[in-house]
């Protein structure tokens, strides 16, 4: 066979200018000597299109031609972010399009500006997918990410009077020049209704469900550059559309209103990302956005599989592996059962052998309140197939596996049911996963431990080797490559240019950590990029912080096992030191907070709110003489956290002990040459695996003294009438200093640390924390050993590097071949 001749494609500086100008005039119809930073972006991006989207119909040509086993990542979010500049990189253009734009009179960093965050997530559970596909395309695994096509992303927030609004996020009100629509595999869904048995001649019978409503996917593609360009997978994002049996009749009996109100209700479907990152509501409009999206890419891996092999079902689980982004996509298992049964005519035994070796789930929380449960009764209305066909997978889970292995035992059969029955009847969606999957993982070691032992210990004892651990990673393309250049140039030159993909050869900078040359070039980096946060700052806040201050970071959802507001107690800690003795002998810091919270939780936003009011009165108190400055960045996001991390001197990774599963920007700013504070949680016991125990600043409880102080019965009074400090700036939330005219308005937060219980233990850990910011003020103070650290942390990250999670995933669970093209 001939090898087919890939069209040439010249990569130079010179050529790629050419390529901008042409479409700048005749694809966006304008002109360079009037073109605004939006068309330049633009133009840009059509002309690297033009090379991925040549490489994408490659892998998909090669792909099919191979037939091999594909990995399909299910996932409601996809916190993708900006794509320009990532997409340069892996394309190993960067060079070439800044020369190229400098040559046109434009600055690459301004161009890339322009692109709004693809923002389809809330936080780490929709990062870590973004990660993931661009190191699945990037070591060159056959893959698919599936994922909605929501016209509103995750909120955009402002602050009114230091209170967080919610704006409508419009990622692609003009158009998105990187989506490609692909009408020929729309795909329908049926919803609501109700089922039929039909009896036949022969006396078997099967299921007919009549559906009340059908919707339409339309699938668009995002195009996935593995670094090195060596292959581009695909993310497929449905959006939905009324179904084909839109009601013209109505439309045409001069029901125009009508019908268009049907297009409307079909529309809002894909319409907007739910903003809860840990509670789950149990609305309607939800558990339909995840049948429509299920449905979608079920059909589509049938598609494409009966496309290859027939209806060869022997050897569906060996070409298919569907991976379960937590709970969220687990309907797709039933899904999976009726279309195998009711469709294809499988028998039940089949159709469940399939389905066993083609599922595996992804645990992210072990917080009770994120665990989805469904109302059987809101099943029973909008898929009453499915709710069927539970019944029949929790049926036979508990009367052959439960009962083999706890014979007679009824209690257990009740613990272990799919079917919660007390307290109003519910489907509970991580059993359903645990049971229909083959793998099931945590995603860092304690948290993996901790699924096994407190989420599901008897499913672990009946399901020996089901339960493992995939530790975390990040993709070190975008979190050190794209976003802190400067540090990348130096690691290029001391350790060569393999590190974006071989993360371990930064190890090889270690014997220059002590190097007073190198580590002089390291901080100068950090202090470049602190000046440019700097301006950053005062841009987005007005606030003038200086870049020698210690820059003090906590950017993740806002969520009080998270700890924002033990932060805040150290904050007031500070200040009042300050306030009492203006002399004090401390290093400057500057707190820097970026966060959303819940639109419906009180006390994020109520934390929120105390942040923003204390930097105010701290950031304009003349007696602390700049020692102290507070700054809540305004709309944390994907683009934004690529300008913090990499100026980051602390990073703050405080969450409870047990409660935080990894944590994933514990992972970044060590890589970008921060110093973790942290609890013994998450990655950040593997992170100090790494660093070694002197590199990082380790305080509070951990997860087994948390046990126990709870089940001894916590009193967070004893730390409030045991520490005048602590009691001091608690009751300074009750006075209306933070709040002048409005004493009270913090008090909720005071009120949650005493009289509600102080669930998460913030007075518990307060000394031990205020202790580890003193040691860090001593630490800082020595350059070159803080510097030495830094570097170590950065250095030691290889571990992390979501190739490795990847390869983990490969090796334990998915058994994929790389499949480079050719
Ligand atoms: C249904 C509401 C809802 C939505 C999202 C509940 C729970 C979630 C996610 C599971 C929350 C999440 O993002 N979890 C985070 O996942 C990261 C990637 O594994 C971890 O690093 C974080 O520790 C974990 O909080």
């Amino acid at each position: 066979a001939t090898k087919k001749q890939t069209k040439p494609f010249d990569l130079s500086a010179d050529n790629l200018q050419q390529r901008i100008v042409h479409h700048l005039r005749s694809t966006l119809g304008t002109h360079e000597n009037k073109a605004n930073d939006k068309a330049w972006w633009n133009a840009t991006c059509s002309a690297i299109n033009e090379l991925v989207f040549e490489k994408l119909t490659d892998t998909q040509a090669s792909h099919s031609k191979q037939d091999t086993r594909a990995v399909n990542y299910l996932s409601l979010e996809f916190l993708m972010g900006r794509l320009l500049s990532n997409n340069l990189h892996n394309l190993e253009l960067f060079g070439e399009a800044e020369q190229a734009l400098k040559a046109l009179g434009k600055d690459i960093y301004q161009v890339c500006e322009e692109e709004p965050d693809m923002a389809l997530g809330n936080g780490g559970l929709g990062r870590l997918a973004a990660c993931y596909i661009d190191s699945l395309a990037t070591l060159g695994y056959p893959a698919i990410g599936y994922g909605i096509h929501y016209e509103h992303g995750l909120f955009r927030q402002e602050f009114k009077d230091g209170h967080q609004i919610e704006r409508p996020d419009s990622w692609r009100e003009y158009g998105n020049p990187w989506e490609i629509c692909r009408p020929e595999s729309v795909q329908e869904v049926p919803l609501y209704g109700y089922v039929e048995s039909v009896f036949e001649d022969d006396g078997s019978m099967r299921k007919v469900w009549h559906a009340g409503r059908k919707l339409k996917g339309v699938p668009w593609d995002i195009p996935i550059v593995g670094y090195g360009a060596k292959l581009v997978n695909v993310l497929r994002l449905w959006e939905s559309k009324p179904g084909e049996a839109f009601d013209w009749d109505v439309f045409n009996a001069g029901g125009y209103v009508d019908a268009q109100s049907e297009k409307a209700q079909a529309e809002t479907v894909s319409k907007v990302l739910y903003p809860n990152d840990s509670t789950e509501q149990g609305k309607e409009l939800r558990l339909i956005q995840q049948y429509f999206f299920c449905a979608c890419s079920v059909k589509d891996i049938l598609r494409r599989f009966k496309r290859a092999n027939g209806n060869n079902w022997d050897v569906f689980a060996d070409k298919v592996a569907i991976q379960l982004n937590d709970t969220h996509p687990a309907i797709s298992v039933p899904e999976l059962m009726r279309i195998l049964i009711d469709e294809e005519g499988l028998t039940w035994a089949k159709a469940w052998d399939v389905c066993r070796h083609t599922f595996a789930y992804t645990n992210h929380t072990l917080l009770p309140e994120a665990l989805e449960n469904w109302s059987v009764s809101l099943f029973e209305r909008v898929l009453p197939r499915h709710l069927e066909i539970i019944y029949e997978i929790n049926r036979r889970f508990l009367e052959t596996e439960v009962e083999a292995k706890w014979p007679g035992d009824d209690e257990m059969k009740r613990k272990l049911s799919i079917i919660k029955e007390d307290g109003g009847r519910m489907v509970r969606m991580a059993y359903l996963s645990v049971v229909s999957s083959y793998k099931v993982n945590g995603v860092a070691a304690i948290h993996t431990r901790l699924v096994k032992k407190d989420l599901f210990p008897e499913f672990n004892e009946l399901y020996l080797e089901k339960i493992v651990n995939v530790t975390n990673g990040v993709t070190p393309r975008r979190w050190l490559k794209a976003a802190n250049p400067e540090l990348s140039a130096l690691y290029d030159k001391t350790v060569g240019t393999g590190w974006p993909t071989q993360l371990n050869l930064l190890k090889d900078a270690l014997p220059k950590a002590k190097d007073k040359k190198f580590q002089k070039e390291f901080m100068a980096i950090k202090h470049d990029n602190k000046l440019r946060l700097v301006k950053e700052i005062k841009a987005l806040t007005g606030v003038d912080v200086s870049a020698d201050a210690i820059f003090d970071i906590q950017i993740k959802r806002l969520h009080e096992y998270k700890r924002q507001q033990l932060n805040l107690l150290h904050i007031l800690t500070l200040y009042r030191r300050l306030l009492a003795n203006p002399e004090l002998d401390m290093v400057p810091r500057v707190f820097i907070f970026g966060a959303k919270a819940a639109p419906g939780y009180h006390m994020a936003k109520q934390i929120i709110y105390a942040i923003n009011k204390v930097a105010d009165k701290v950031n304009n108190d003349p007696r602390i003489q700049d020692k102290l400055k507070v700054v809540f960045m305004p709309n944390y996001r994907v683009s934004l956290a690529e300008k913090l991390i990499p100026a980051a001197d602390v990073s703050e990774q405080i969450s409870t002990a047990g409660l935080e599963a990894s944590g994933t920007g514990n992972m970044k700013l060590a890589l970008n040459g921060a110093l973790t504070i942290g609890t013994l949680d998450g990655a950040n016991i593997e992170i100090a695996e790494e660093v070694g125990d002197d590199n990082i600043f380790i305080f509070g409880l951990n997860v087994d003294q948390v046990e126990s102080i709870k089940r001894q019965g916590y009193n967070p009074y004893d730390y409030y009438y045991g520490n005048a400090e602590l009691k001091a700036v608690l009751d300074w939330l009750d006075s209306d200093f933070f709040t002048p005219g409005h004493p009270g308005e913090l008090s909720d937060i005071k009120r949650s640390l005493l009289e509600w219980g102080d669930q998460y233990l913030c007075l518990a850990d307060y000394q031990g924390y205020c202790d580890a910011h003193a040691r860090i003020d001593v630490a800082y103070r020595d350059t070159a050993k803080w510097a030495e650290m830094a570097i170590i942390n950065s250095a030691c990250m290889g571990k992390f590097n979501s190739d490795r999670s990847i390869q983990d995933y490969v090796d334990t669970i998915w058994h994929l071949k790389a499949c480079p093209l050719g």
